[in-house]
C-alpha cells in the first residue's frame, strides 16, 4: 500500500548472471522508470533451486542449458513496486530474445544489456500468480498480499 492506502502491485525481477556486472546501470533504469525497489538480495542458485524456479520449462530443449546458465554465477533478485508493476516491468524488459529486442524494442533492458535468446540480462514475473510464487521463492518473509485494514498482521 502507498501513503494513500492504495494497493501498489509488486513483481519479481532478476538480474541474471550475464548482467550482474551492469546491475547499477539496470537499477538506474528501474528507478528512472518509477519503480520502487522494495527488496534486493544477491543469490547463487543451486541446480535444484533453479529447476524449481523454472519448472514450467522442464523437459524443453533449452532447459538444461538454462539451468547451467542461471546457476553459473550470482544473480540479483529484487521485489519491484509500481502501479501495474507486473505488466510495466515486462514491457520495460522487452522480448525474450535480446537479438529481437535490439531490432524491435531498442530502448528495452534486454536490448540494452542482453546478448541473445538465453543471455537476456533480466527476468520478470509473467502474471499475478507467478509474481506471488516468485516473490515468495526469493523473499519468503516478504509481505505479498494486502493486510486487511483493522486486522493484526500476525502471520508476517
Ligand atoms: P523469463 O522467464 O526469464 O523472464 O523470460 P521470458 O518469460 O521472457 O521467457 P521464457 O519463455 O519464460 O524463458 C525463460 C528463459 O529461458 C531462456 N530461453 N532460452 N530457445 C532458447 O534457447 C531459450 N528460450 C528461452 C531465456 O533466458 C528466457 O528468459
Ligand atoms: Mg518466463
Amino acid at each position: 500500500f502507498n501513503k494513500s492506502g492504495i494497493f501498489v502491485e509488486r513483481t519479481l525481477a532478476l538480474i541474471k548472471p550475464d548482467a550482474v556486472n551492469k546491475a547499477i546501470d539496470i537499477e538506474t533504469v528501474i528507478l528512472n522508470q518509477g519503480f520502487t525497489i522494495l527488496q534486493k538480495r544477491r543469490v547463487i542458485l543451486t541446480a535444484e533451486q533453479c529447476s524449481d524456479f523454472y519448472s514450467e520449462h522442464y523437459g524443453k530443449k533449452f532447459f538444461p542449458s538454462l539451468v547451467a546458465f542461471m546457476t553459473s554465477a550470482p544473480l540479483v533478485a529484487m521485489v519491484l513496486a509500481k502501479e501495474n508493476a507486473i505488466q510495466q516491468w515486462r514491457e520495460l524488459i522487452g522480448p525474450t530474445n535480446s537479438d529481437v529486442a535490439k531490432e524491435t524494442n531498442p530502448d528495452s533492458i534486454r536490448a540494452l544489456f542482453g546478448t541473445n535468446e538465453q543471455k537476456n540480462a533480466v527476468h520478470g514475473s509473467d502474471s499475478a500468480v507467478s509474481a506471488e510464487r516468485e516473490i515468495r521463492f526469493f523473499f519468503p518473509n516478504c509481505i505479498v498480499e494486502p493486510i486487511p485494514v483493522g486486522q493484526p498482521a500476525k502471520d508476517y
